[in-house]
């Protein structure tokens, strides 16, 4: 279930008083609240909810904003998913704006009116630019230029937050890991950047070079040469991971499959391999960079989320090719 905050709570709490209101006289024929809703595990394209008695629908609504009041009556933007006769809605889909929080809520109908409004999920969701509803992932790799026309000196790695609320950097780090031996070779330490990341915030691992000349106030972390910190493959990989709870936030391994990458002082392998490796690779003939279109696009397989481009963009915005 998602994690209730304290507006959260607020919001649903002014829903439930607009619903009370608006069908008083009916109050006790209608449905109950609807509880245990629930994220399908793994694709999260799918929403299920427990049976309410009575109940001879439901009804699934998706808003976004921070604020529940006047949803059900369209006085806030939202959108009804769908009148869904079992306990179950696939395929969930979306039309408001991108990159808002968006709030799914069922109720529970049959001819006398509608039950309270339930929420929740499995974590926070929001709109892709395409107008998917997608897991609002956090933290992920988002560029990387490994390899240059000649010698390597404007390599970086950069990362964005594709999640919805400030990312702590403390127990963050970049690994870098050698595909020859599968063990790290570098890595560094995101909180020497900042203590948070922002939501739609860039923080650029990069050569001197490329950190001189970020977009004023992007978070960096300099690699230590000034030229060739960071493999070209093949393979090589990067891993972005979290050593308090010892939780791979992304991976990409490129040029070919790393599948059990050793972390120094960590136990385990782990796979840098998002489902089907990526193709796409960095040329030390043009100029280009790997990069996720747009920002943060993570649906876990790395062929289709990785594209070479001819414009790098560290600490900024990826360009399509
Ligand atoms: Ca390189
Ligand atoms: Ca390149
Ligand atoms: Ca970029």
């Amino acid at each position: 279930m998602r994690r209730t905050t304290p507006w959260r709570a607020v919001a649903l709490s002014a829903l439930s008083l607009f619903v009370l209101s608006g069908t008083a006289s009916m109050w006790a024929q209608v449905p109950d609240e609807v509880q245990g809703l629930t994220w399908c595990p793994e694709t999260k394209d799918c929403l299920s909810w427990s049976a309410v008695g009575g109940a001879t629908s439901y009804t699934v609504y998706l808003g976004h904003g921070r604020d529940l009041q006047g949803l059900l009556d369209g006085t806030v933007d939202s959108c009804t998913v769908g009148s869904f006769p079992g306990t179950i809605a696939s395929a969930i889909p979306g039309d408001v704006a991108p990159g808002e929080i968006d709030w799914f809520l069922v109720t529970a109908t049959n001819a006398m009116g509608q039950g309270t409004a339930g929420q929740g999920s499995s974590g926070p969701r929001i709109l892709d630019s395409s107008g998917a509803c997608v897991a609002a992932t956090g933290l992920v790799l988002n560029e990387v230029d490994y390899d240059q026309p000649g010698t390597d000196f404007d390599e970086f790695v950069e990362i964005y937050n594709a999640g919805i609320e400030d990312r702590d950097l403390t127990d963050v780090v970049l690994i870098l890991v050698n595909g020859l031996s599968g063990f790290e070779y570098a890595r560094a330490e995101l909180s020497e950047a900042g203590s948070v990341l922002p939501p739609g915030g860039y923080l650029v691992v990069g050569s001197p070079s490329i950190v001189a000349a970020l977009p004023a106030g992007t978070l960096s972390v300099p690699l230590h040469s000034s030229s060739n910190n960071i493999q070209n493959g093949a393979p090589d990989g990067l891993a972005l991971f979290d050593t308090a709870t010892l939780t791979l936030l992304d991976a990409l391994s490129y040029e070919g499959s790393i599948t059990n990458a050793q972390f120094d002082l960590i136990p385990g392998t782990y796979n840098l391999v998002e489902g089907s490796p990526a193709t796409a690779a960095d040329s030390n003939s043009v100029d280009g960079s790997l990069v996720r279109l747009p920002d943060g696009t993570d649906t876990d397989q790395a062929a289709a989320d990785w594209h070479f481009v001819g414009i790098p963009s560290p600490g900024a915005s990826n360009l399509a090719p």
